[in-house]
């Protein structure tokens, strides 16, 4: 049986990949709108694995005796600017996941609730990869500088790049 705190901490954690789903739907759905379809295909992608996250925990917190609460999502921004400015943002909504996961595992520490402590091991491990992905992502495109045949090209492979599949012991 699930702990009330660990509960409330993992159904905080649901809101924010609930979230996050959602933020990413929005920046695909506008990059598409700007030809940018790379980058519209990219957060579509990472749309979809929010919202596997988000499923995860759903199914977690139910299979332990708790009650996953579906959250109401924000509404996120409908312009995002420039290709340079969504993957900063991108990298800044990243961090913030990362500080909330650790936040979960801190709860589940204190409470000694190990078996959620070693589920909650495959987010730290997802945010620490998709982390380095975004990086290194943004050091392109500072390399790019603006320039639009190279901002093209971008576009172009990022279709290309996948999000990195973290597998560990705790599948759902
Ligand atoms: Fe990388 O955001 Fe979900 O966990």
């Amino acid at each position: 049986m699930l702990n009330k705190r660990v509960e409330e901490a993992l159904n905080s954690q649901l809101v924010i990949e609930a979230n996050s789903s959602h933020y990413y739907l929005a920046i695909a759905s506008w990059a598409e709108t700007k030809g940018l379809n790379g980058t519209s295909e990219f957060f579509y992608e990472q749309s979809d694995e929010e919202r596997m996250h988000m499923l995860r925990l759903v199914k977690f917190i139910n299979e332990r005796g708790g009650q996953a609460i579906i959250p109401q999502v924000d509404m996120p921004p409908k312009d995002f600017g420039t290709i340079t400015n969504v993957f900063n943002e991108f990298l800044n909504h990243e961090l913030l996941v990362s500080a909330k996961v650790n936040e979960v595992v801190g709860v589940c520490h204190e409470e000694k609730d190990f078996a959620t402590m070693n589920f909650m091991q495959w987010y730290v491990s997802e945010q620490i990869e998709e982390e380095a992905l975004v990086r290194s992502i943004i050091d392109k495109l500072n390399l790019i500088d603006g320039e639009k045949s190279g901002l093209y090209m971008f576009d172009r492979d990022l279709k290309t790049i996948k999000s990195p599949q973290i597998t560990i012991n705790n599948d759902i």
